[in-house]
């Protein structure tokens, strides 16, 4: 048994995966979304959902496609050029890229918010610890007094944070519901989604949708912010012109053509 390298400091003691598993990283994000559970970030909810994510990431053969990438670069021309840039967190991305997620917030100068699906506040205050221990100088979303309601919307999550989703103009919204994103998108913000089913109503409300794991496209996201955070405004706005319907069509296609993989 060994701590997780890069998953910082806290009570990690996941078994040793062999690099030489074929599926091994697979297999080590399973372990993150189980040590989440065990320490109260993840609901049990959240490990159907991560278990639903393997299917479609295991039909694109666990790769980041090239849509995916067009997509990643929009994003983050997206983030850079916002005003108000918030980056929302539930129980799956606290547990599988706390680090990840802070990382791109500091690089972009986004906000970070807590904004649970299965509302509890011990949980979210949880999370919040959690991401300040992997580096978040802020996190939103905690605090009773600066709550305020989406009235659209009938989950727990239509309960925003002042300061950061309900005055953002775009947001980063990963693993997402449906509901939540067709609301944002009606209240005139622009709404980036990282799911890996192209078909989930979240994949095709978003403006902007990732269909990758999160894992792999935070890290990209992460690369990327640090490159075009150079860029001029211009050719951001280039960069983040983008056809959502187009691009869920090629993720989808590239699913297909895995499944056609399998059969043969
Ligand atoms: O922590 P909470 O209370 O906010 O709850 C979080 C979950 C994920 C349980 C909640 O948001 C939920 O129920 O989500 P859904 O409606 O199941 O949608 C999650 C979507 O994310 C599905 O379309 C999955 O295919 C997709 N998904 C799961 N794991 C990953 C993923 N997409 C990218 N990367 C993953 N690792």
């Amino acid at each position: 048994m060994k701590k997780l390298l890069g998953w910082g400091e806290i009570g990690s003691t996941m078994s040793e995966i062999s690099q030489k598993h074929p599926r091994a990283e697979s297999l080590r994000l399973r372990e993150r979304i189980s040590e989440g559970f065990k320490t109260g970030l993840v609901i049990p909810e959240g490990l159907a959902a991560h278990g639903r994510g393997e299917a479609f990431d295991y039909l694109l053969g666990e790769k980041t496609s090239a849509a995916a990438k067009e997509a990643i670069d929009a994003a983050v021309a997206s983030l850079l050029l916002a005003k108000n840039p918030v980056i929302s967190v539930n129980g799956n991305v606290a547990a599988l890229v706390p680090g990840e997620v802070v990382e791109l917030c500091k690089i972009t100068n986004s906000k970070l918010e807590v904004n649970l699906f299965h509302g509890s506040s011990a949980r979210e205050k949880r999370i919040s610890r959690w991401l300040k221990k992997h580096g978040a100088r802020e996190v939103l979303g905690a605090e009773k007094k600066f709550s305020v309601r989406i009235k659209e919307i009938q989950s727990d999550r239509r309960k925003v944070d002042s300061r950061g989703i309900a005055k953002a103009d775009v947001v980063l919204v990963p693993l997402e519901d449906g509901d939540r994103t067709e609301a944002l998108k009606k209240s005139g913000k622009l709404v980036i989604a990282i799911d890996l089913n192209p078909m989930s109503r979240t994949a095709r409300a978003a403006d902007i949708t990732i269909v990758d794991n999160i894992s792999r496209a935070l890290l990209l996201m992460v690369k990327t912010a640090k490159k075009l955070s150079f860029v001029e405004r211009a050719n951001l706005k280039k960069l983040a012109k983008f056809d959502n319907e187009k691009n869920l069509q090629t993720s989808f296609e590239r699913m297909l053509r895995g499944l056609d993989a399998l059969k043969k």
